[in-house]
């Protein structure tokens, strides 16, 4: 893997996590289960190398916990702001935006109206990035980021998800496990954009492992998924696995939970 991450900013969830949005009918996430699942999600970055920035608990924004929608990074090159694609979200980029900035002076990139971007959608795979276009990321703000990563030197495709069932975000389906290796679920694998990688199907039934997500040395997974778990070890890599039950409530994965660079 060509990125290495020292650093990661993290917020997490306020008391009102529960009026977040979510699709899916899981019930209503337990705020002091959720702690404890961040707390240990920041652990296993820290164990992994990456030194935390932790933001204030916001509670202007339910679904603020999830920083890894409001902007995109790049560990050597800068960091891209997005645009949210639901309107209560929309103010969590200027939430974060002095944060970012510090590390990435002196002025961010940013998805401009009529562009939408959830970074979500985004997935890098080395220089290249897959870009979702979903209910939140709009073919605009695709066009907008493809522009700025091309001055950036990487390239990038888009996937159309807005079909494809059971997934909010790109990367609700798919994720980097190195450069040229993705994990994918099943209505992703025939796609496209995705011909020439080695593709590694997720098991059936244990869709949401495939919001996975590299860190340095490891792979950071959901627990609850034995057999990607035992898939990706005979594969050869090392494990995290990070109860997520509170986060997936509220459609939410792992790689939401971090701003990684
Ligand atoms: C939302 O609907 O926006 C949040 N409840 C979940 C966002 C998950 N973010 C992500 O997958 N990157």
């Amino acid at each position: 893997m060509t990125s290495r991450f020292t650093r990661a900013i993290v917020r997490p969830p306020a008391a009102n996590f529960a009026d977040g949005l979510t699709t899916v009918d899981l019930g209503a996430p337990d705020f002091g289960r959720a702690l404890q699942q961040h707390a240990d999600y920041c652990a296993a970055l820290v164990r992994n190398g990456c030194e935390l920035f932790t933001l204030a608990a916001d509670d202007r924004f339910p679904d603020s916990t999830f920083v890894e929608d409001t902007a995109l990074m790049l560990p050597n090159e800068g960091a891209i702001l997005a645009r949210p694609g639901a309107a209560s979200r929309a103010g969590e980029v200027d939430a974060i935006r002095d944060t970012v900035a510090q590390f990435f002076p002196p002025e961010l990139p940013r998805i401009l109206p009529n562009g939408t971007l959830d970074a979500g959608d985004v997935c890098d795979a080395g220089r290249h990035f897959f870009i979702g276009i979903s209910h939140r990321t709009n073919a605009e703000g695709a066009r907008q980021l493809a522009e700025w990563l091309a001055t950036f030197g990487c390239t990038a495709s888009t996937v159309d998800i807005r079909d494809v069932r059971g997934i909010l975000h790109l990367k609700s389906g798919v994720c980097a496990l190195d450069d040229d290796r993705l994990i994918v679920i099943d209505a992703l694998a025939s796609h496209p954009a995705f011909h020439g990688y080695d593709l590694v199907p997720v098991p059936a039934g244990e869709e949401y492992a495939a919001n996975c997500v590299r860190v340095n040395d490891v792979i950071f997974v959901a627990d609850g998924y034995p057999q990607t778990h035992a898939l990706l070890r005979s594969l050869g890599y090392t494990l995290e696995v990070i109860d997520m039950s509170e986060y997936a409530k509220m459609d939410g994965g792992l790689s939401c939970l971090s701003l990684r660079f």
